[in-house]
């Protein structure tokens, strides 16, 4: 079985979701333009806006007012901002913040040249170096942003202005690489992912070609990168040509077995090759997707989704290799993550991916963003110990509070576009089976016809209501996921008895039927691998999809002296007070050990019973600077 994504319009959210919806639509989307126009105060600067306008006064022969801003894929940042817009709009219809994207639309359009080209960096200066390093420059990683951008706007708006530049620049992109056959690669897998959008939207086979051509020259020739450099007498960061495992080009894609290099180039490589491979049914490539899959999910990845565990190039480790303290776990390469299992579930319907999404959402993607959407954290750590986290050279990237935006601002609108369009994650469709792969309070129209009404507390409340509204002779497929033990199902009120297949239930159902699935919401200890050294004695706490962790702040301050004493009752709590009012605590009993004055002592340490109280990790660091720790010492 296999299914395709429904449109973000028919999707409209309510719940958990839907306060995330309102939220990214009221606070984030106008705090990101304001941030992008450099009208942020005490903001880093971003100069996007300024980039564009930049770069359009150079193709008219004017003198541009200053030189380009940012990082060499500085563009991606508006695509990304205009994407979540798009989604955002699709929900919630709002004159003005159309008018402000189209107004941006129109910026980019100008920035565009006579054949397609669109690029700042190169375009304000250097148009002489356009091409020429494939390696660093990002050109086709921007170009791919702005084409999902594009799709997505025409999506939501019917407005096909962008999605027309892109389509040009895509040409552009096409005779280059496939007419002209020019050679290589993206240094930065992204356009693979966004040119199946653009196909699946357009019916136009060069942007499937173009794909396809893509992927299957990666890892073709190792040495590509290495003959580029050797043409060229400029560099963006002297990147090593030769590190060809950091962009996934140490092996053509269909032989790769292991999740190896910068884990956000790499998830985005995996999506592309997994949307191509549903797209044409090409089994040996959906064979390495499995292989890669399998390799993150079981042996790469944090209990939170996150992926890449290690500063070093932002990238996947070894196996096992998963500190909790010195975590990278790039907010964008949770996003990623949750894009290749919703590839995946194109391929093939199983609960394993829905499972991966979910956890990936919950606890990498949100705890990405602060809870007023004002401030964001990159780096996703397990593990904070301020005076430490920050400070140290082992620690620097791991913040303990999140900044208001970064020099390298890919993870803010991440965040946006994803929760903006969790819609496209949660359902699919083929013929007439109706795919329930996550759960929102919401309401869902189909192509098939049918109209889907869910109403749940989802995350915080385990029982999930299903209407069908509109519909006949349906198939609901609902994921069970693994983390339930036990559930219940009662169609209109009746119970039945059903064995999922590969993680769903399937029920045929016509319009007026009532679902009513209950989970198992029971808090539990989940215990690691004793292959990940760094966790040896440790346990975390979970309930459903969320991962919870311990702060300071409501633990006298001091989180690394507590053991939780294993395997005893957890007990629920309603927390009250803001920015955390509404959300569901969990206390542990526990034990705690006085702190010797001494750095060592022959003395054992006293220890008295205490309770623990853990909070989601998704909204640690709210409330200030403290401690955290998911990973606890178990007694
Ligand atoms: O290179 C573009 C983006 O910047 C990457 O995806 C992120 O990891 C950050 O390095
Ligand atoms: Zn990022």
């Amino acid at each position: 079985m296999t299914e395709k994504q429904i449109a973000p319009a028919a999707y409209k959210s309510g719940g958990f979701i839907g306060k995330y919806q309102k939220l990214i639509k009221d606070e984030v989307i106008p705090y990101q333009y304001a941030t992008l126009g450099d009208n942020t105060e005490g903001a880093e600067k971003s100069g996007v806006i300024a980039n564009f306008k930049n770069a359009a006064k150079v193709l008219r022969g004017e003198k541009p007012d200053a030189d380009f801003y940012g990082m060499v894929f500085q563009d991606s940042d508006a695509a990304k901002w205009l994407e979540a817009a798009a989604y955002a709009l699709a929900d919630f219809p709002d004159a003005e913040l159309e008018k402000k994207a189209d107004e941006l639309i129109e910026i980019i359009a100008s920035a565009q040249d006579e054949d397609g080209y669109l690029n700042t960096r190169f375009t304000v200066s250097d148009k002489e170096k356009r091409w020429t390093n494939l390696l660093e420059a990002h050109e086709l990683y921007c170009s791919g942003h702005m084409m999902e951008a594009a799709c997505a706007y025409y999506e939501a708006t019917g407005k096909n202005r962008l999605l027309k530049v892109m389509e040009k620049n895509a040409d552009c992109i096409y005779k280059r690489f496939i007419e002209e056959k020019n050679g290589g690669c993206p240094g930065h897998p992204e356009i693979e992912l966004a040119l199946m959008k653009m196909y699946r939207l357009t019916g136009e086979k060069k942007h499937l070609e173009l794909a396809e051509y893509f992927i299957n020259e990666r890892g073709r020739d190792t040495g590509f990168y290495q003959k580029e450099a050797e043409k060229r007498d400029w560099t963006v960061w002297n990147s090593n040509p030769w590190d060809n495992d950091y962009r996934q080009s140490h092996l053509p894609v269909r032989e790769q077995t292991a999740a190896v290099g910068h884990a956000v180039r790499a998830v985005y490589l995996y999506t592309g090759m997994a949307e191509l491979a549903a797209e044409t049914g090409d089994k040996e490539l959906l064979s390495a997707c499995e292989r890669l899959w399998c390799n993150i999910t079981e042996k790469q990845m944090y209990i939170t989704g996150g992926i890449g565990s290690t500063v070093s190039g932002e990238a996947f480790s070894v196996d096992y290799d998963l500190p909790p303290d010195t975590a990278y776990a790039e907010t964008c390469a949770a996003v990623g993550l949750i894009f290749f299992g919703r590839a995946m579930l194109k391929n093939k319907i199983d609960g394993k991916y829905g499972d991966i999404c979910e956890r990936a959402f919950y606890n990498g993607v949100l705890a990405g963003m602060a809870m007023d959407g004002k401030s964001f954290f990159y780096v996703n750590p397990l593990e904070v110990i301020p005076g430490i986290s920050g400070v140290s050279s082992n620690y620097r990237h791991d913040l303990p509070q999140r900044p208001k935006w970064y020099a390298c601002a890919c993870c803010p609108p991440n965040v946006a576009r994803l929760v903006a369009s969790f819609g496209k994650y949660a359902y699919g469709e083929n013929g007439d089976t109706i795919y329930c792969h996550m759960f929102a309070d919401g309401s869902a129209s189909f192509d098939n016809g049918a109209e889907l009404v869910c109403e749940t507390e989802y995350p915080y409340v385990f029982t999930v209501k299903y209407t069908l509204k509109k519909g006949e002779n349906k198939t609901l497929a609902v994921r069970i996921p693994e983390w339930s033990r036990k559930y219940d199902l009662t169609l209109n009120g009746n119970k039945i008895a059903l064995l999922t297949e590969n993680g769903y239930l399937y029920l045929n159902v016509k319009s007026g039927d009532k679902i009513v699935l209950s989970m198992d919401g029971t808090p539990r200890f989940v215990y690691p691998s004793a292959r990940i050294h760094s966790l040896t004695g440790k346990a975390a706490v979970m309930r459903g999809p969320l991962v919870y962790c311990f702060e300071g702040r409501d633990n006298e301050g001091d989180v690394l002296s507590l053991s939780l004493k294993d395997g005893e009752l957890l007990s629920l709590s309603r927390l009250d007070n803001e920015p955390l009012a509404g959300v569901t605590g969990i206390t542990a009993s526990a034990v705690r050990e006085n702190i010797p004055q001494e750095l060592y002592t022959d003395k054992k340490p006293e220890t008295h019973n205490c309770e623990a109280r853990a909070i989601p990790y998704y909204t640690w660091g709210n409330r200030g600077e403290n401690q955290m720790r998911v990973w606890m010492n178990i007694k």
